[in-house]
Order: structure tokens, then C-alpha cells, then sequence
């Protein structure tokens, strides 16, 4: 019997001890910044957007943030910069909430495509998703839709083996649509509930993306009307803003309805979430936490800006 991930820890920033200095670092400083007695003036905004800046929450959102502050602080007659700490967790709070963050289930089967650059963790999220429906006792298959790089196939078998989840491939350089056909026909024939699709991410231009996820979108949706229920876009924490607009084209072309922030334990982008759902319009659903099959968590709102707001480094205990 395949041996299970641990299950997911609540509470994903946890398990990066060391990593988020910056997450820490920002209610640090800010609380450095809003002293007892300084006065609520152009200076003290200045810092405040120096430090959004700094923490990568983008240049846009950092503003944004300010200017809502500022407004908040006239019109409450805010005198104590301690009142600001709360303010600009509360605006904070106002972008990322009301999103919906779940994935959907919707559809016999439901299918999630999974895209992105090159590297991004396709692959891995595929892995590591599978595993998860596998603990909540959801079956699943996975389709080996990226026959462009000729090892994808190997990669997934040697993730998913010991799993016991399955796999449709094609021989390298098949086209990825009839990979995806197969797929769907083999999930209905077993009662499978979702079907995991891995695409390449190495393709020359953008015409090229278009054609094969077009392809791909239209197999889908030929065969089970209203699919694919999900198309998450893997984004790499650790590339920053550079890679924004790549991954950009990869959302439009393949209508994202979701990012899984990856690698987020090699990085310590405390704000970078406010910087990916404004420059993408795209819900930030899952984070990468590590290789494992196990290392993947909900991205959730109050426990992120916990995180982003403690007032040194991650917080400890509770649960
Ligand atoms: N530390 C860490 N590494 C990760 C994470 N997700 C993926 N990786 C690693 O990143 C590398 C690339 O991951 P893949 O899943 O192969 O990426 P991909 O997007 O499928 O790559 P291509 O198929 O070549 O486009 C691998 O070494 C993964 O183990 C994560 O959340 N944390
Ligand atoms: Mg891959």
C-alpha cells in the first residue's frame, strides 16, 4: 500500500522556519515606524510605502495601500500611529478577502489543467495534488500532457508510482490533446473523480502556447461540457516580478482560474501575494511549500497576514 503525505498543516508559513524573515520583517518595522507620538504626516507615508515596496507587495498595491490609510486616518481622526497597524491590516484584508480560493470539484469527471513557464512546478503541484485527493479519498488520473519535454512522462511516473495514482502517456512529441482524450476516457471508464493534466511549459512562442492549450481546452470541453473546472497557473515565488508577465501570458491564454505560489520556501517575498493577484486579476488558491508530495497548503487570508503583520518573524505556537 502507497504510504500517504502527512497531512497538511493548518497554518503553511509553520513549516519555512527561517524563511520568512521578511513576512516577520515587515510588522517589525512597521511597528518601528508607527511610534507613540509621531505625527501622521508625509514622512511616516513615505516609510510606509517604502517598507510595502520592500516587503514586494508591487509598486501599484504599495500606493493603493497608502492612499487608503491616509484616507482612513482623516476621516477616523486617527491621532496614534499605533491605530495605523490595524488600519492597514484591515485594508490588506479588504483586497484579498471575498476571493474564491476553493478548488472546484464540479463536473464527473472534474478536470484541472495545471500551466506555466518552464520550471514553474507544473509537474510537482500535479504530484503533490494527486496525493492530496488521494488522502481525502478522492480518485484521481493524471494525463502526461507535456510531450514536449521528453522526461515529463518518466518525472510523473516516478511521482505518482508510489502513490498507486494513474497515469496516461503518449509516446514524446504525441499531441498533447489526444494524451488529454485518452485521459478523459480512462477516468470515466474507472469512476474517477478528477483528472490532473501536467502541460509543457516549454514552448517557443506565444502563437505556439495558443494553439496547444487552445487544442487542449477544446478536447476538454468537447467531451465534458463546462470543463475544465480549474486551470492553475503555476508561479514561481522565488522568480519575483520578472516573472509576472510571462506567466501572464500563460494565465490569459489558458483562462487561469487559480495561482499555486510555488517554491514559496525557497523565498521570503512577504507581500508578493498582493503583487500576483493585482498584476494577474487571478486568485492566489494554493502554496508550494516544498518537493514533497506533502508540500502543498490552502492559501489562506487571516493566517497569511497574521504571518506578513506578526510583530517578529513567524509566529509560534498555536496550532
Ligand atoms: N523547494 C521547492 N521546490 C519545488 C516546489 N515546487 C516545485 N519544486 C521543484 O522545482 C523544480 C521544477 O519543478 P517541476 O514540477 O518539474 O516544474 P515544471 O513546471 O513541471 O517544469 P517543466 O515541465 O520543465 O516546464 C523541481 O526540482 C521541483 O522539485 C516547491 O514548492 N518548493
Ligand atoms: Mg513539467
Amino acid at each position: 500500500m502507497a504510504e500517504l503525505p502527512p497531512p497538511p498543516e493548518r497554518r503553511w508559513w509553520r513549516r519555512l522556519p527561517g524563511r520568512l524573515e521578511r513576512v516577520g520583517g515587515l510588522g517589525a518595522q512597521l511597528r518601528g515606524r508607527f511610534r507613540p507620538g509621531r505625527s501622521l504626516g508625509e514622512e511616516l507615508w513615505e516609510e510606509t510605502l517604502e517598507l510595502l515596496l520592500a516587503a514586494d507587495c508591487g509598486a501599484v498595491v504599495a500606493e493603493e495601500l497608502v492612499e487608503a490609510l491616509r484616507q482612513s486616518a482623516a476621516r477616523e481622526r486617527w491621532r496614534e500611529p499605533a491605530q495605523l497597524l490595524e488600519g492597514l491590516r484591515a485594508e490588506m484584508a479588504r483586497r484579498l478577502e471575498g476571493r474564491e480560493r476553493g478548488l472546484s470539484l464540479a463536473g464527473d469527471p472534474a478536470v484541472w489543467l495545471v500551466v506555466g513557464v518552464n520550471g514553474s512546478g507544473k509537474t510537482t503541484t500535479v504530484a503533490k495534488l494527486a496525493a492530496r485527493l488521494q488522502g481525502q479519498g478522492t480518485a484521481s488520473l493524471v494525463a502526461a500532457a507535456d510531450t514536449f519535454r521528453a522526461a515529463a512522462g518518466e518525472q510523473l511516473r516516478a511521482l505518482l508510482g508510489p502513490l498507486g495514482v494513474g497515469l496516461v502517456a503518449h509516446r514524446p512529441g504525441a499531441d498533447p490533446a489526444a494524451v488529454v482524450f485518452d485521459a478523459l476516457a480512462a477516468a470515466r471508464a474507472r469512476g474517477c473523480q478528477v483528472v490532473l493534466v501536467d502541460t509543457a511549459g516549454r514552448l517557443h512562442t506565444k502563437q505556439n502556447l495558443m494553439q496547444e492549450l487552445g487544442k487542449v481546452g477544446r478536447v476538454v470541453g468537447s467531451q465534458l461540457p463546462g470543463q475544465p473546472a480549474e486551470v492553475l497557473l503555476t508561479l514561481d515565488a522565488y522568480v519575483g516580478a520578472n516573472a509576472l508577465s510571462q506567466a501572464r501570458v500563460f494565465g490569459e491564454v489558458a483562462g487561469a482560474t487559480g495561482v499555486v505560489l510555488t517554491k514559496l520556501d525557497g523565498s521570503a517575498r512577504g507581500g508578493y501575494v498582493f503583487q500576483v493577484e493585482s498584476e494577474l486579476g487571478i486568485p492566489v488558491k494554493l502554496v508550494g511549500t516544498g518537493e514533497g508530495p506533502g508540500d502543498l497548503a490552502d492559501f489562506e487570508v487571516a493566517a497569511y497576514l497574521d504571518a506578513l503583520l506578526a510583530e517578529e518573524g513567524a509566529p509560534a505556537g498555536g496550532g
